[in-house]
């Protein structure tokens, strides 16, 4: 048992009738905080940067629910264009102005997205974006990569397998090898990787779904040229290229991922910031492939709750905040004072470490790097980061229960957040 100076006793209590009632105690996997060990933290409430937990505790939040909070927790605008949503009421199930208004943001926003569909979360949209890569190409295979997450949905849970080009194996119980036969995977950042697999499955391949910068094998960026490559092959073979976008849509810059790279994909997946912290997700792209989506199309795919006039406020009023001049400045400033004061720190304090930030998004590895894969980000040593992480909650911060996660930072975070993260991973990271 990771010991602790934190007064932890509510959420123990708490914690400890959870898992009697939820598997393990939580809703997803990664909050149990089995890779880091120790004392889960049971949140009672949130604002701007910050969490306090059931048992009065501050942290500031490098978390931010996993990418939604990036205007900052509780934000005034968000919650109060809320109440007056609520007062209209909660889910219509039925066609809302709303709708209408969120679809237009996004679609002025995301250079490959022409049309929009609204789903409920990030697995429900790139399980919609796969059968709809299928249903367009005709092609029932498809290409991922090691390490990168694409939601629980069967096909996508993949493990992946040793070697360049790896039929899938399910990655846990319950998932048919029929099911994943048709998941191709390759190491990120490879392109002989993928030119292999089209070359050995001519005409079979529906497209190519990549998070265009990995975060959930902790922080991975695209190597000068990756990017480029896959849509150029993707052309080449008549597959379609897919932004999973749920995490870096609207972080790594308004217009995403794609944006910030000069790549347009024919798909995109969006999740978590244009939710505003209610369940959203979204697929979109161009016209012509999202018209086989039903009604308009063959390719079925519903939702009781999909596009409900809560969730589509709290999307509109965060991107309105997000749209205001100089947000992503902000961001990307906190965010690299954030990721190389920690860095400086590793390396003064004689670990090795590496890592960056892109925008509000960032990471870094116990590992001497650079890290360019799934396969690099397991060399890193996961045992340092779990006691660096107690030892951050110790000290009043709060990040990611993970190695294999990113941070993520908000126009929230001050300076003086900053500077006192930077001062408690001083304190921690000496004789860690
Ligand atoms: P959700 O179904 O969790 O809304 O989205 C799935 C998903 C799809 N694609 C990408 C790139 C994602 O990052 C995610 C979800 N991300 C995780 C964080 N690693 C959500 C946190 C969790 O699973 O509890």
């Amino acid at each position: 048992m990771v010991t602790t100076s934190l007064k932890t006793t509510r959420s123990e209590e708490i914690f400890a009738a959870a898992q009697k009632l939820m598997p393990g105690g939580v809703s997803s996997p990664v909050r149990a905080f089995k890779s880091v060990g120790g004392q889960p933290i049971v949140f009672d409430r949130v604002l701007g940067a910050y969490v306090w937990d059931v048992d009065g505790n501050q942290y500031i939040d490098y978390v931010g629910t996993w990418g939604p909070a990036i205007c900052g927790h509780t934000h005034p605008e968000v919650v109060s264009a809320l109440k007056e949503a609520l007062d209209k009421g909660t889910s219509f199930g039925a066609p809302c102005y709303q709708e209408n208004v969120l679809a237009e943001m996004v679609i002025d926003a995301v250079p490959s997205i022409e049309m929009v569909r609204f789903v409920n979360s990030g697995t429900e949209a790139c399980m919609a974006v796969l059968r709809l890569m299928r249903a367009y190409t005709g092609r029932d295979k498809v290409i991922k990569f090691e390490g990168c997450y694409h939601g629980h949905a069967d096909m996508f849970l993949v493990k992946a397998g040793s070697g360049v080009a790896t039929l899938g194996l399910p990655d846990s119980p319950g998932v048919p090898k029929s099911t994943t036969a048709n998941t191709l995977t390759a190491p990120y950042n490879d392109l002989e990787a993928v030119k292999a697999l089209f070359v050995e499955n001519p005409d079979q391949i529906s497209g190519v779904i990549l998070e265009p910068v990995v975060g959930n094998a902790g922080f991975i960026t695209p190597d000068a040229g990756f990017l480029e490559g896959l849509r150029e092959l993707t052309r080449e073979h008549g597959a379609l290229l897919v932004f999973d976008e749920v995490m870096t849509g609207f972080r790594i810059a308004y217009g995403g991922a794609q944006e910030k790279f000069g790549i347009t994909p024919d798909l995109t997946t969006l999740g978590k910031v244009i939710g505003g912290g209610l369940p959203v997700g979204a697929y979109g792209g161009k016209r012509e492939i999202m018209s086989m989506v039903a009604p308009a199309g063959p390719m079925y795919q519903a939702g009781t709750l999909s596009g409900n006039p809560l969730a589509m406020t709290a999307g509109i009023k965060t991107l309105e905040l997000l749209q205001r001049p100089g947000s992503y400045e902000q961001l990307d400033r906190i965010t690299k004072k954030l990721a190389e004061g920690m860095l400086q720190i590793a390396k003064e304090t004689g670990h090795a470490a590496c890592g960056g930030q892109i925008s509000g998004m960032f990471g870094f590895f116990f590992a001497e790097g650079p890290v360019h894969n799934y396969e690099d980000a397991k060399k890193a040593d996961t045992a340092k980061f779990a006691r660096f992480h107690r030892g951050m909650l110790e000290h009043g911060v709060y990040l990611a229960p993970s190695q294999f996660e990113a941070g993520f930072t908000s126009l929230a975070h001050t300076d003086e957040d900053v500077e006192r993260t930077l001062a408690a991973a001083k304190a921690v990271m000496t004789g860690l």
